[in-house]
C-alpha cells in the first residue's frame, strides 16, 4: 500500500493516523505541494489525483489490479470497513452521525476554506489583510463549533475514551491552526483531546515533523511551530 502525502497536509495527516492506529504498513510517497515546488502540477499527477491534491491511497487488489482512492473521508471509511479494528465509527446510528457531524465541520467547514489554494486566491483578489481576516474567521468559528460539540460529550477523546474519526480531524486541524498563529486558549476541550491523542503512538507517528519529507529542524523557518508546547 502507498500513501501519497505531504508532511504538512492536514488531510494526509488524518490518513496517516488511521493507518498507524490500524497497524497497516505502507510506503510513503512524498508529493511536495509547497508553493515553491507544486509537484502536484507535474505532468501525470492528474492521473493519480484528478484534483491534483494529497492524500491518495494506492494498492493492488486481490486480482492484482491497481486501485486508487482520493478524499480523506472516503479513504478513512474504506480503511475502517476493510480493517474494522480498532473501529473509527461507533455502531449506534445517532452516535455515528454525531462523529460525522464533527468530521464535516473540519472537512467542509474549515479545511477547504483555508487551504493554500483558497488563501492564495483571496490574497490575489483582496490582499493580505483580507486573506488573514478570512483565515482567522473560518478557523476560529469552526473550532468554536467543534469545542461546543466536544464539551457535550464525555471522555478523553471527542466522544469516549477511544479515538474515533472525529479525533483524526481535530488533531491535524489544531496543528494547522497553530501554523497560522491562531490562539487556541479558547478551546480547552479540544486541547485536552490533543493531549490524549498525542499520548498514543499512532498519533505521534503521524505527526508532520516525523514524516520522511519534513525538513530537518535546523532548516525550518523560525515562524514554523515545531512542535510547540501546548497553548
Ligand atoms: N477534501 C480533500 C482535501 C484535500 C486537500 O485539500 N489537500 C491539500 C493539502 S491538505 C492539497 O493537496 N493542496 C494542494 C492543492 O490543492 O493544490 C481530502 O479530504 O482529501
Amino acid at each position: 500500500m502507498k500513501l501519497y502525502s505531504y508532511f504538512r497536509s492536514s488531510s494526509s495527516y488524518r490518513v496517516r493516523i488511521a493507518l498507524a492506529l490500524k497497524g497497516i504498513r505502507y510506503e510513503y510517497v512524498p508529493v511536495d505541494i509547497s508553493p515553491a515546488v507544486q509537484a502536484q502540477r507535474a505532468v501525470g499527477y492528474g492521473e493519480i489525483h484528478p484534483l491534483r491534491q494529497v492524500p491518495v491511497l494506492e494498492w493492488h487488489d486481490a486480482s492484482g489490479r491497481e486501485q486508487r482512492l482520493t478524499q480523506s473521508v472516503a479513504i478513512l471509511e474504506y480503511l475502517d470497513e476493510r480493517w474494522p479494528t480498532p473501529p473509527l465509527l461507533p455502531h449506534e446510528p445517532l452516535e455515528r452521525a454525531r462523529i460525522r457531524e464533527a468530521v464535516e465541520i473540519v472537512n467542509s467547514g474549515i479545511q477547504p476554506l483555508q487551504n493554500s489554494k483558497t488563501l492564495a486566491l483571496l490574497r490575489t483578489v483582496g490582499g493580505t489583510e483580507v486573506e488573514e481576516c478570512w483565515r482567522r474567521e473560518v478557523i476560529e468559528q469552526g473550532l468554536s463549533a467543534l469545542e461546543s460539540l466536544a464539551r457535550a460529550n464525555r471522555g478523553a477523546f471527542f466522544s469516549g475514551d477511544m479515538p474515533l474519526l472525529a479525533d483524526l480531524f481535530i488533531v491535524p486541524q489544531l496543528y494547522n491552526a497553530r501554523r497560522f498563529g491562531i490562539d487556541l486558549a479558547a478551546f480547552p476541550r479540544l486541547l485536552a483531546i490533543e493531549v490524549a491523542a498525542l499520548a498514543l503512538d499512532a498519533f505521534r507517528l503521524a505527526q508532520p515533523e516525523r514524516q520522511p519529507d519534513a525538513p530537518p529542524v535546523e532548516a525550518r523557518p523560525p515562524s514554523e511551530a515545531w512542535p510547540r508546547s501546548k497553548s
